[in-house]
């Protein structure tokens, strides 16, 4: 076209790009594998390794519903590329109207069938998850009330005193602290807005909404620390809104209550 600035166009397949465009497609691509590589916060896709039951139970339902969905991705990539390569327009008559078929009724009802199987399997996979890892737990008495505000998270100990954690961009914040082997069941509630607590290594998200207490639970084996942060988007300081869920062996444990049941009475 005359005056057009458009360099010659690539054509992959029967789709034709131009050089503009696949610049901008690889371009994105590069960086969203060179963001996600490094590792900031829950940007990547791969999860970290469970450490508690219900975070090893999200990682099993992720890893079942991924595998059967790239399989088919796959298989339905393969068939559009073979179709388009195969029946390409260069390669018929100029005059060519490929077959035109109208109704085939078992054609139809499968894959109508199919994909309703599928999306019915993959909810009740989900369905199932839910209600195993996001009740309350009944086998525990200790239960922790993370409370979310803009912009930070409190932890309200069974023991009467509570954790402020301010939102901050700051790589180290105040640690959510949870004693190892024992079972604590979460209990999540909201101030402002809704805000969702997440820790993907520990467990899936959770809302902390105004008004309404969600629940999930905890149980890790092994002292560490795991990071989260907040995902639901709560407003302008949503971002400091980190979080890290310290673990600490019994002993360690009990010492830490009591500073902090001792601090909590000296500063009423
Ligand atoms: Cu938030």
């Amino acid at each position: 076209m005359a005056g057009s600035t458009d360099r010659s166009p690539i054509y992959f397949g029967a789709v034709r790009l131009s050089p503009r465009s696949v610049v901008w497609t690889l371009g994105l691509l590069l960086a969203t594998v060179l963001v996600s590589s490094c590792g900031v916060g829950g940007l990547s896709p791969i999860f970290p390794n469970p450490v508690s039951p219900n975070g090893q139970n999200i990682y099993n339902t992720y890893i079942g519903i991924s595998i059967p969905a790239i399989i088919i991705f796959i298989g339905v990539e393969i068939a559009l590329l073979w179709v388009v390569v195969k029946y390409r327009r260069s390669t018929q008559p100029a005059t060519y109207v490929p077959p035109q078929i109208h109704g085939n009724t078992p054609l139809e009802v499968a894959w109508t069938i199919a994909p309703l199987v599928v999306v019915l399997a993959i909810a009740l996979y989900s369905f199932v998850e839910l209600q195993r890892d996001f009740q309350p737990v009944s086998a525990s008495n200790y239960t922790v009330v993370v409370s979310g505000h803009q912009f930070g998270w409190n932890y309200t100990y069974p023991e009467g005193f509570t954790v402020h954690q301010e939102g901050s961009l700051q790589t180290e914040v105040t640690p959510f602290v949870v004693p190892t082997h024992r079972l604590v069941r979460l209990e999540f509630q909201g101030t402002d807005v809704i805000h969702s607590w997440w820790v993907p290594a520990v467990s899936g998200k959770t809302d902390a909404v105004p008004g309404y207490d969600n629940f999930s639970w905890l149980k890790i084996d092994e002292v560490g620390k795991w990071r989260g942060e907040c995902a639901e988007l709560c407003g302008v300081g949503h971002s400091t809104m980190q979080i890290i869920v310290q673990s600490m062996d019994e002993p360690q444990y009990n010492a830490w209550v009591q500073q902090q049941m001792a601090a909590a009475k000296s500063s009423p």
